[in-house]
């Protein structure tokens, strides 16, 4: 399904009363509306070609139709996405879920949607038909050397397919663990994984970026070789200046105090991406900013006060994708509610006003400090977000217009009610 821009302008002209007067009463207020708003309008976050389909839990899987059954109606999804809000200009493929058959053709149809290709994701976690060796006990951790292999070779495979897209960045992240005291020589595990990666590593062509992910538990809930930051650290380390630490929010124990990882990690130069979800319990991939937008906000926080520091570029100098699953709500509804979310983040976090901030830092002055954070915080900076996104091209509200527009009757229509993505 393509989005004619005339059904944009014409949405957006029905709304521009409203838009404009919550637009200028909050920009009335500010200093800089400007050059926020360009920060806003090339910041893009990348949707995950995993996250385009339904969900499920090990006890059932609810599919709510016109999911994409090939790469191509993945890229088209998030073309549509992008089309709305163009704040969703990349997509992350996984492989071997999304091998391309033909790179001229997939790249050809990303660039006419508007969309880069982001980091491409590995995949040693499940079996694959036709695969010589089990990952059932670990891949790159792996006791049997061979296995092992299989691992550094998928993963190379997977560079060759990036390299061919015009992506940049590998994603790992490792299953690997242990479910019971015993099980593993936690020290040759870590070796064995360090030794697969280098191997890696230096398939890597230079401008190349490897993310190491972590998580704390799941699926071995014993131990996790890659299992928090610091291990993800150790081995970016000794990787090389190509490699870094990546942060997926769910991937914590609970109440982990993720804003401050990130802050030391950019602080050390190792801080690569970030997936976004959000979760009550674990590793929940609910949408990004549903359960805690606060602790998302002081994350963003981090993030902008450390990449000024370093003289980054907000939107280029790390990798920002999205790693959810949908259950309940329509997949691109609910990619529509996190991107918002994660762009009133990064809005609110550029409303913070850094020099009282570090004025009350440096007076102790705890209670003046609180109020600034959240002053910016309790800033409704939608009209503003909505501003960058409708100078950009896209919709002054995405998710609206895309109920409006009945895009997922549409897709039904066009792709049939049981259609089963390929995906988590
Ligand atoms: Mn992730």
């Amino acid at each position: 399904m393509q989005l004619e821009k005339y059904k944009i302008d014409e949405f957006n002209h029905s709304q521009q009363a409203e838009h404009t007067r919550k637009f200028e009463f909050l920009a009335d207020g500010l200093s800089n509306v400007e050059g926020v708003l360009q920060k806003l309008v090339d910041f893009q976050i990348a949707i995950p070609s995993w996250a385009l389909g339904t969900g499920g839990t090990r006890f059932g899987r609810f599919s709510g139709g016109g999911e994409p059954r090939s790469l191509e109606e993945k890229i088209e999804d998030v073309g549509l996405l992008h089309s709305l809000n163009r704040s969703s200009g990349a997509i992350s493929l996984h492989i071997p879920w999304d091998i391309p058959q033909d790179y001229k053709a997939t790249k050809a149809l990303a660039a006419q949607h508007g969309l880069k290709f982001d980091a491409v994701n590995s995949n040693t976690f499940q079996d694959q038909q036709n695969q010589g060796k089990s990952y059932k006990f670990g891949s790159m951790q792996h006791v049997d050397k061979a296995v092992r292999q299989q691992a550094i070779d998928h993963n190379i495979e997977v560079i060759k397919h990036g390299i061919e897209l015009g992506s940049e960045s590998l994603t790992v992240w490792l299953a690997d663990g242990s479910s019971f005291p015993g099980q593993l020589n936690f020290r040759k595990a870590f070796q064995n994984v360090l030794e697969s990666l280098q191997e890696v590593y230096s398939a890597m062509p230079d401008n190349w970026k490897m993310y190491v992910e972590y998580k704390a538990f799941e699926p071995n809930f014993y131990s996790t070789t890659i299992g928090d930051w610091g291990q993800s650290l150790l081995l970016a380390n000794k990787l090389g200046p190509k490699a870094y630490t990546l942060v997926d929010l769910g991937h914590h124990l609970p109440n982990a105090n993720i804003e401050q990882i990130v802050s030391l990690l950019l602080m050390e130069g190792k801080l690569g991406g970030f997936h976004f979800n959000d979760s009550k319990y674990s590793d929940d991939d609910l949408t990004a900013g549903s359960i805690k937008p606060y602790q998302l906000f002081l994350i963003f926080n981090e993030l902008v006060e450390g990449m000024d520091a370093r003289g980054m570029n907000h939107a280029t100098d790390l990798g920002w994708m999205i790693d959810a699953s949908h259950n309940l709500k329509d997949p691109l509804e609910d990619l529509l509610q996190s991107v918002q979310a994660i762009m009133i983040a990064y809005a609110q976090s550029l409303m913070v006003d850094r020099v009282a901030l570090a004025e009350a830092q440096q007076t102790n002055d705890v209670a003046r400090a609180q109020e600034i954070l959240q002053d910016a915080f309790r800033t409704d900076v939608r009209p503003l977000v909505a501003e960058a996104q409708v100078r950009a091209g896209g919709a002054v509200n995405a998710l609206q217009l895309y109920r409006q527009l009945k895009v997922r009757e549409n897709l039904i229509q066009e792709r049939g009610l049981k259609t089963v993505s390929s995906g988590l």
